[in-house]
């Protein structure tokens, strides 16, 4: 692993946020169900798939049929980056960007090539750094994507530097109110925060077993959906757009499940997803100011 000199002191101040680092640097989950797809077309994700799959991939030869699936849960995941970055809107290319927990630097890469912005990948872990960095020099964009060891709940950037903030799956590794309190600072006026996450469903009630059990495989604390609302309402961010993205990654789901890339997890997420007791849920939010 390439060693990252963090820009700001060190980024990981709790025991809990070491681990999560670690998990990151050293995946202890088989991690080809994200290098494999990956390597379709050289955009590395850490999300899921939305969308309809094409069911036919699982016909056909049997030689080819896995390379289908990889190919097929890939476009899935490019289709929820693509719908998450629908959602920032007018963004013009003088504009700049946060990516937070930004992963192998997927939807960083696709903002860039969209909207010809600068987009700063903000991640603790050290390998992720390292590799989406290599990613920005292969593609030729360092002058304009750039990663770094940075903790999302304290990034160092300058106030109101941000016209745009997603978080793409990452926010169950955090405090909601620690990090729409930074989130908050960073956007401009009129800036727009973009949240892809999965939530407990507390209408249903309790916590269940089949969500405890992904906070498990993952090493995350799961939030329950209304803690959102209140952390965003909190921080001056008012939501604009609320989706439920559940009936449409279940088929995302289905398809894992047939891949031999397939991690085990995915029998939570249908079991959660089903029973109602876990939502995939996209937030857009403005700041406004007070
Ligand atoms: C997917 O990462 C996202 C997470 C691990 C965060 C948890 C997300 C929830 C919605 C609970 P990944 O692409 O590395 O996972 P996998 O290896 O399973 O594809
Ligand atoms: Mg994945």
């Amino acid at each position: 692993m390439t060693m990252v000199e963090p820009e700001t002191g060190n980024p990981l101040k709790t025991a809990y946020q070491k681990s999560v680092a670690a998990y990151w640097n050293d995946n202890p989950n088989d991690d080809r169900v994200n290098t494999k797809l990956g390597e379709v077309d050289g955009l590395f994700h850490h999300h899921y798939g939305v969308g309809e799959p094409d069911l036919s991939v699982l016909e056909g030869p049997q030689e080819t049929r896995q390379q289908r699936i990889v190919t097929e849960l890939h476009r899935l995941e490019t289709a929820q980056a693509d719908g998450l970055l629908d959602q920032l809107g007018d963004v013009r290319p003088g504009d700049r960007l946060m990516d937070g927990g930004s992963g192998r630097g997927g939807t960083s890469f696709m903002a860039n090539q969209r909207f010809g912005c600068q987009v700063d990948g903000v991640t603790i872990s050290e390998y992720q750094v390292g590799f989406a960095n290599e990613q920005a020099a292969e593609r030729g964009v360092t002058d304009k994507v750039k990663f770094h060891f940075k903790n999302m709940l304290d990034t160092g950037f300058e106030t109101g530097s941000r016209r745009g903030i997603w978080t793409n799956e990452t926010t169950m590794y955090v405090d909601l109110f620690e990090l729409f309190a930074e989130f908050s600072r960073l956007l401009e006026p009129g800036g727009r925060y973009v949240c892809i996450t999965g939530c407990s469903n507390d209408v249903f009630g309790e916590r269940s077993a089949a969500v405890s059990w992904i906070d498990a495989h993952y090493g995350c604390n799961i939030h329950p959906r209304s803690d959102y609302f209140k952390a965003l309402a909190a921080n001056n961010l008012v939501p604009v757009n609320v989706v439920d993205l559940t009936p449409a990654t279940i088929p995302y789901w289905e398809l894992r499940e047939h891949s031999e890339l397939a991690t085990g997890v995915e029998k939570p997420f249908l079991k959660s997803y089903r029973e109602g007791s876990f939502q995939y849920l996209m937030i857009t939010a403005d700041k406004v100011s007070r």
